[in-house]
């Protein structure tokens, strides 16, 4: 008998397997500073990529419409009982697909269509998900947007007390998608217990921090907590809830047969492999590394004259507000890409411009710190920065030469050289 040998997927799909090896190299020479991104280990990676993508399970661990869960069921109890440890929560759904889907699912569960809810409006750095206009949040729920202060770009407690006592939502966001400060989630959770609200905290962007300790946690305080399981948490594309359990009911019968399908179950068993890496010492220290080297940065921005909203950061966000050079953020953003830059153009509160071409760069440190760079590596990346923002303002509306970008990028593969990128 002929021993079948499957082909790889170079041999099946030269044209993919080739852009995939571009991409793996891209991601490893360009310093990567989009917030809401890192790299994923290889230990993630691979249970992304395994036979649990061939798999149907509506349903949950005991209680599914498909037969075969001998291995399906272990792992999504696996990962639930990790989520749970992880965060100290009481119930923990790993089904959603990503955040949106949680979030519209904590929605579900908890609201009325036509419920007033309220949430950080995304200008001031909110998320399309807390009930912006043209979100599904925004379309089905009678939405109220609070702000943050002119004076200081920090959420306005004040103003968010005013506006619940008067529109008495059913439900309050807390989170961000672009804040570079640390919540306040007792005084959140003060407010909507006041008005008779139900609490949600989106912990998206921060779950990383929270996981290592380096962010105060909601669990405590809100009535459900969602996110993404990707950005500083480190694990695959994918979402999370977690809650009391007198909600755990709801949560589970929005997400599945509410809102979604079969649970992806190759992201279930990535996010398992993610949050047992959370729950290792190694990852407090990173958590803190992050904050450490977000800090360092902006104080090294600010030394170069950059105007940073709020003036620094607590978490692993920073926001580059350009007003004073002039220059937009997609032009701005477009060139720092070319000379091997990755960030994202942002609006900065009570910004001016209009939000598809916007006045401030969203900065984040996730990724970079995955890669083992620390404080002292901060002006560096300051004066990268620094240098490509000049390069912006000079080419305009023009694009920048070659001969211009290319020195940029091999000073960032030079900084970048030492520190090996997780998972390529
Ligand atoms: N798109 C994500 C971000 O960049 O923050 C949030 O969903």
């Amino acid at each position: 008998m002929i021993a079948h040998r499957e082909p790889s997927l170079r041999e099946v799909d030269p044209a993919l397997f080739d852009l995939i090896q571009h991409e793996d190299q891209r991601q490893r020479d360009s310093l990567r500073l989009i917030a809401s991104e890192n790299y994923a280990s290889l230990a993630v990676l691979a249970a992304t990529g395994s036979s649990l993508t061939n798999k149907y399970a509506e349903g949950y661990p005991g209680r599914r419409y498909y037969e075969g869960m001998d291995y399906i069921d272990p792992v999504e109890e696996l990962a639930i009982a990790r989520a749970r440890q992880l965060f100290s929560a009481e119930h923990a759904n790993v089904q959603p697909y990503s955040g949106s889907p949680a979030n519209l699912a904590a929605l579900l569960a908890l609201c009325q269509p036509g419920d007033t809810i309220m949430g950080l409006s995304l200008p001031a750095g909110g998320h399309l998900t807390h009930g912006w206009k043209v979100s599904a949040t925004g379309i089905y729920y009678n939405a109220v947007q609070y702000g943050v202060r002119r004076s200081d770009h920090r959420i306005d407690m004040d103003e968010l007390r005013e506006l619940a006592l008067k529109h008495r939502p059913r439900l309050i966001w807390c989170g961000h998608s672009a804040y570079p400060r640390e919540l306040d989630f007792p005084a959140f959770a003060a407010i909507a217990r006041e008005v008779g609200a139900y609490l949600a905290a989106d912990i998206a962007h921060i779950a990383g921090l929270i996981a290592g300790g380096a962010h105060p946690s909601p669990v405590p305080h809100a009535d459900v907590v969602t996110t993404t399981t990707h950005k500083t948490l480190r694990g695959p594309r994918g979402g999370l809830i977690l809650c009391k359990e007198s909600h755990a009911k709801a949560i589970d019968k929005a997400v599945f047969p509410g809102l979604q399908g079969g649970p992806h179950n190759h992201s279930t068993a990535a996010k398992a492999v993610a949050f047992h890496e959370a729950l290792q010492p190694s990852f407090r220290d990173y958590a803190h590394a992050i904050v450490a080297n977000a800090r360092a940065l902006a104080a090294a921005l600010i030394e170069r004259d950059h105007v940073l909203v709020t003036g620094g950061t607590d978490n692993h966000i920073v926001l580059l507000d350009l007003t004073r050079l002039g220059i937009g953020g997609r032009r701005a953003a477009h060139a720092l890409n070319l000379c091997g830059i990755e960030l994202n153009a942002n609006t900065i509160p009570f910004d001016p411009r209009k939000p598809f071409d916007p006045s401030g760069l969203r900065i984040g440190l996730a990724a970079i710190t995955s890669r083992g760079l620390q404080p002292e590596h901060m002006p560096a990346v300051a004066r990268l920065l620094d240098d490509a923002l000049q390069v912006a303002a000079r080419v305009g509306d023009g694009e920048p030469d070659s001969a211009v970008t290319s020195p940029l990028r091999g000073r960032v593969r030079e900084l970048l050289s030492p520190f090996p990128a997780p998972g390529l």
